[in-house]
């Protein structure tokens, strides 16, 4: 069953010509799957994950005592009195409740593989899942096969059908940031379990009407061009697959209500720096939004100029190769406006719901980047740190100036002079 499932994968790797990443090689276990007609059907892995477990036989099979894991170490048992029935499907939720039908670990969308053991401990089914996007699952198509598949219509607890929409894996823009007389690359790739009737990018420019293209297979992406404009706007796209079966799947899923944009815009950048931050807090200056004192990372911004700035809108981020990382809320001027000369903090403590000034990343303690980016994703300032030290900041000396140094003694939201 393994080696079906990854020739599997390699002929769709062929066939599509998209890439699987996976956190871990299969052929580092080497131990023998010992078909029983219980087998992992269904994979969801970005959210609230579950495994679907799914009976190929004509009789009901008792699998209290069974394993369920992705971590040889720490299996977790099916409790005593599950019974799958002929032709049927277990649900089990991975949420780290470790009781009854909830798992003791959860899942990541990064891919890795799931194992089920019968309870004598012979493993009956092994199953590596690639990267998941919000939505998709990983599983057999028929139920129960060999043919392994992501797919864009999850069927928990259910059959995995026939009638699969397509599912679009990755869509991504070239340039991120575009600018005016620019043409835009977009690129994607997708699976569907059924073939490809067509794959189209619909675009407009400040809400004008939709223009359709159709995206052509080149190099394993479905790529297609958004041509140049001249003046400033917004351009809005969103992209619609249709599978042989005749039925669509869109990115965004829910498109064309929610849609994909850039600006384009020329406005001159606003003054603002990324003055100091600290990426491993652990004593130093609390972040105390929720109640209690949480010695979480922040970023301080400061205001080098002569007038206010309002930063929502504006977005923060850890990636400079991803300047759209957290948007700072628009709906929140009271407390995202940087006086001239003025400081803010912004949490980096994946913690957004706090309030507008709370990032959804942190600061890794070994070293990345730190960046502010305006409302069309330009760099207004950005940084890039090595490895930090305990409740010790890292800031420009003096404000807004180009050499950094440590602050044993930090000052967020106050002058580094
Ligand atoms: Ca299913
Ligand atoms: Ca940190
Ligand atoms: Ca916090
Ligand atoms: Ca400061």
């Amino acid at each position: 069953m393994l080696m079906k499932g990854l020739k599997f994968v390699l002929s769709l790797v062929a066939a599509f010509g998209f890439l699987f990443f996976t956190s871990c090689d299969p052929l580092d276990d080497t131990r023998p799957v010992t078909d029983e007609g219980l087998v992992i059907n269904e994979i969801y892995a970005s959210g609230e994950d579950w495994i679907e477990l799914y009976n190929t036989l004509e009789t009901s099979v008792n699998i209290g005592g069974y394993f369920i894991y992705d971590n040889e170490a720490a299996k977790y048992k099916i409790p005593n009195g599950t019974t799958i029935p002929a032709k049927g499907f277990v649900v089990l939720l991975c949420n780290d409740l470790g009781t009854g039908l909830n798992t003791n670990f959860k899942l990541t969308s990064a891919g890795e593989t799931v194992y089920l053991e019968n309870a004598s401990n012979t493993l009956i089914d092994r199953i590596e899942f690639p990267e998941l996007s919000a939505g998709q699952t990983y599983g057999r198509y028929p139920d129960g096969s060999s043919n392994l598949a992501i797919s864009g219509t999850p069927t928990q607890g259910v059959t995995n059908g026939g009638n699969q929409t397509p599912a679009i894996v990755t869509t991504t823009r070239e340039p991120i940031v575009p600018g005016l007389n620019q043409a835009v690359t977009i690129k994607s790739t997708l699976v569907s379990t059924q073939g490809l009737a067509s794959v189209k990018l619909f675009y407009r420019f400040n809400t004008g009407a939709f223009t359709s293209v159709s995206m052509a297979l080149q190099s394993g992406f479905y790529t297609a061009t958004i041509p140049a404009q001249a003046s400033t706007g917004k351009v809005e796209y969103y992209l619609e697959a249709e599978g042989t079966n005749g039925l669509k799947s869109y990115e965004p899923a829910t498109a064309p209500n929610k849609l994909l944009n850039y600006l384009l815009n020329t406005d001159a950048l606003p003054q603002l720096f990324v003055n100091e931050f600290m990426a491993f807090n652990s004593s130093c200056c609390p972040d105390n939004s929720s109640g209690t004192n949480e010695f979480d990372d922040w970023i301080e911004i400061y205001n080098a100029g002569s007038v206010a700035v309002n930063i929502g809108g504006m977005y923060v981020s850890d990636n400079k190769a991803n300047p759209f990382k957290y948007k700072i809320p628009d709906n929140a001027s009271g407390v995202t406006t940087i006086p001239a000369g003025g400081f803010i903090i912004i949490w980096a403590d994946n913690q957004p719901e706090q309030s507008a000034l709370h990032a959804d990343f942190g600061l890794a303690n070994a070293g990345e980047d730190v960046g502010i980016y305006y409302i069309d994703g330009r760099k207004i300032d950005d940084y890039t740190f090595g490895a930090q030290s305990e409740n010790v900041s890292w800031g420009r000396t003096t404000n807004g100036a180009a050499t950094w140094k440590s602050f044993s003694s930090p000052s967020p939201g106050q002058t580094n002079n």
